[in-house]
């Protein structure tokens, strides 16, 4: 019998990469996707299409719908739960706050309760953010006091004391995997690293004269997502269950995203892009950078895609999406290092 998985947020970034990482290691994938009037399964039509032999299936349902997630809990008796669903968007938390407390705090609740009343023997994997740290020093590990700088980042947090609280009142086998910022060609186009690496592209092809973004200064720990999806499926393949902090210990600042992505297409960056306050954060995290000593230590996960290939591979894919010429420097780095993933550059 495979082992079965259900994951919620599988139409995202890291949903996506986690099917496909799961598919290939033999699982039966079950995801949770939000009924949707245009195709959500963007990222997902390429394991849809062969379907991974009958394994991939997915369900409507909410993390607003508490008996939707019970109900399915039952149906498909999952082995490992993964909780990637969420109100994800720091920035939007602002202009949402109550929103994204319900979904990215009280719908981990829905999705415990659901485990819990279900009786369900599974592994529970929280998707917990170095957000969480918010104004805590650099370099941030397990050890460290929570400062959150947004209502996503209360939201998340709030969720990483319930994962604890039911394995401590209990006995659930949940884990937080505290993960700091990582990227891929599927991440989302209005997160920075995507939006500097298709505002690239788009320059390029003639279709924009600039790139408006807000704070360049904020610095970050960026990682390759497919990396870390493979981080999350070992967290739970442990004994015991804990939490770990996940990234790759160097960090940039959005200044240096930029001059990397824009000298990379051999564009002067300071003639394209412009600052907008707009964009600023009512409150700011300044200084993101990961202490992954555990993770090492306990996992053997470490990140292996280094900050320029990262750029690379991303301006790459989105100059290719944009049918232009990619130098294809980011792929050759890659090579084969991520040995599951089918397309890289898409
Ligand atoms: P993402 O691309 O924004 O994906 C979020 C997923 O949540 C999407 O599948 C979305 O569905 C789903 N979702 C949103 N609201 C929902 C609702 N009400 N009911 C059910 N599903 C809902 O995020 P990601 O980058 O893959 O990140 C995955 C998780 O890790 C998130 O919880 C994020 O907060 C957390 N995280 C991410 C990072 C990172 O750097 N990527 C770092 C730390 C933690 P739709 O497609 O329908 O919108
Ligand atoms: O790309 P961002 O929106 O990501 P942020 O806020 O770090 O959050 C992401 O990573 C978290 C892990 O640490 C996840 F939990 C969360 O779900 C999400 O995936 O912004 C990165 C930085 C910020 O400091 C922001 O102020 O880039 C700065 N920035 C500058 N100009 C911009 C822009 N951010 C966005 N989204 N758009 C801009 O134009």
């Amino acid at each position: 019998m495979p082992t079965i998985a259900f994951i919620t947020g599988i139409t995202g970034q890291d949903g996506s990469y986690l099917a496909e990482f799961l598919l290939g290691q033999g699982y039966e994938v079950h995801g949770l996707i939000r009924w949707c009037s245009t195709s959500p399964t963007q990222r997902l039509d390429h394991l849809l299409q062969d379907a991974g032999g009958g394994r991939l299936t997915l369900h409507c349902g909410d993390l607003a719908d508490a008996a939707r997630l019970g109900a399915l809990l039952a149906e498909v008796q999952p082995d490992e739960v993964y909780h990637l669903g969420a109100q994800s968007h720091v920035r939007v938390s602002f202009d949402l706050p109550a929103y994204t407390g319900d979904i990215t705090g009280l719908g981990t609740v829905r999705l415990l309760e659901a485990v819990r009343r279900s009786g369900v023997r599974c592994r529970f994997y929280q998707a917990s953010s170095s957000e969480m740290f918010g104004s805590a020093p650099a370099p941030q590990n397990e050890a460290t006091p929570f400062w959150p700088r947004s209502p996503y980042a209360a939201a998340k947090l709030y969720s990483y004391w319930m994962v604890r609280n039911y394995r401590e009142a209990h006995g659930l086998f949940v884990c937080n995997g505290i993960m700091y910022n990582h990227e891929s060609p599927r991440r989302g186009e209005t997160f920075v690293t995507r939006k500097i690496s298709r505002g690239v592209a788009k320059i390029l092809k003639g279709e924009a004269t600039q790139l408006v973004l807000g704070n360049l200064e904020a610095r970050r720990d960026w990682g390759y997502a497919p990396e870390y999806v493979e981080g999350m499926w070992r967290l739970l393949q442990q004994g015991e269950p804990q939490d770990l902090v996940f990234g790759t210990g160097e960090t940039h600042s959005v200044r240096d995203f930029v001059e990397e992505a824009f000298g990379y297409a051999n564009l002067d960056w300071r003639q394209f892009v412009r600052v907008d306050p707009s964009y600023f954060r009512p409150t700011e995290v300044e200084h993101l950078r990961a202490d992954s000593t555990q993770a090492r230590r306990f996992l053997g996960w470490e990140a292996t895609v280094t900050f320029p290939q990262l750029v690379r591979l991303m301006v790459d894919a989105d100059l290719r999406a944009a049918d232009l010429e990619a130098p294809g420097e980011g792929l050759r780095a890659l090579g084969n290092r991520v040995r599951w993933l089918r397309n890289p550059l898409s």
